[in-house]
């Protein structure tokens, strides 16, 4: 048994028109295989020039350990200079990821590798983010806060990726009050028993390598696991549907005060409550 998902659909290349009438006005997801061709980021992106340009860079690091109440939104579990990470991912498998690393004020010498393609929305330019990872690390199963539209370019490595709409959260184990499902389902192989309701959800997948790029539309949950150590990145596009803007607001300014505040009057016994509500709320 495993996950009902089809595969992504992939185009070679695509015009801006084809690309709204076919994927954002449907709100369906696509692998472009070989829209970065001309850019220099194609030819000179990979972890060792990564280690030249920003080698002495200290990166926060984050593996899969789960929500603990002390950390904060977005707290890094370790840090370390990227030289002496980007040897760790060559060396061996790690579990230490980077998420949401801003290019623009970490790297700004990387911003000549590459320029703001024209998809026919209007990408944030301030907001060009990296993430890093090595053999067999992942990233839960979230959405992002903003339910952006995500143009996610990847660099070096081989990637699975799992992609559900926001229609299929009722099967996922949605933790109450985050952006994230139960930390413990291995979407790469579920365990049905234990995960029952994961039958009946209807996602999407593929395998991204060097150069492609994916775009994932308005608050898709995504599931990424490394397979090869390697980096991405990802530039956003404001959510168009006022339904997702809504929900962005919410989770900006309501979801994330009362998630903060409970963790510090209750501590790990709000943590433990919103896991056993996520098997609750969750109906096979
Ligand atoms: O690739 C990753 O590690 C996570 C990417 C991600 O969550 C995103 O692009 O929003």
């Amino acid at each position: 048994m495993s996950l009902n998902l089809i595969e992504i659909e992939r185009v070679e290349t695509i015009t801006k028109e084809d690309f709204i009438k076919n994927y954002f006005k449907p709100q369906k997801p696509v692998v472009i295989q070989n829209f970065i061709k001309d850019w220099p980021a194609y030819s000179k992106w990979n972890l060792d020039y990564i280690k030249q340009v920003a080698g002495d860079k200290i990166v926060p690091l984050y593996d899969d350990r789960p929500v603990d109440f002390k950390d904060g939104f977005n707290e890094p579990h370790a840090k370390m200079q990227m030289a002496k990470y980007v040897d760790l991912l060559k060396s061996k498998p790690t579990k230490f990821r980077i998420f949401l690393w801003n290019v623009l004020k970490e790297v700004p010498i990387l911003q000549k590798d590459f320029t703001y393609p024209d998809f026919g929305l209007k990408l944030m330019k301030g907001l060009p983010m990296l993430f890093f990872g090595g053999t067999n690390s992942h990233t839960f199963m979230h959405y992002d806060i903003d339910l952006a539209n995500i143009f996610h370019f990847h660099f070096e490595g081989k990637k699975e990726i799992i992609l559900f709409d926001q229609q299929q959260t009722k099967h996922l184990y949605k933790i109450p009050h985050s952006l994230i499902v139960r930390e413990d389902i291995n979407f790469s192989d579920p365990d049905f028993k234990k995960w029952p309701a994961l039958k009946n959800a209807k996602g999407y997948k593929t395998y991204l390598e060097h150069g492609e790029v994916l775009y994932m539309p308005e608050g898709f949950w995504h599931y990424m696991k490394y397979l090869t150590p390697g980096f991405s990145m990802s530039l956003r596009a404001m959510a168009r549907n006022p339904k997702n803007l809504g929900k962005a607001m919410y989770n900006v300014f309501v979801m994330r005060t009362i998630d903060t505040v409970m963790r510090r009057i209750k501590g790990q016994k709000w943590i433990d409550w919103k896991n056993e509500q996520a098997i609750k709320q969750t109906k096979i």
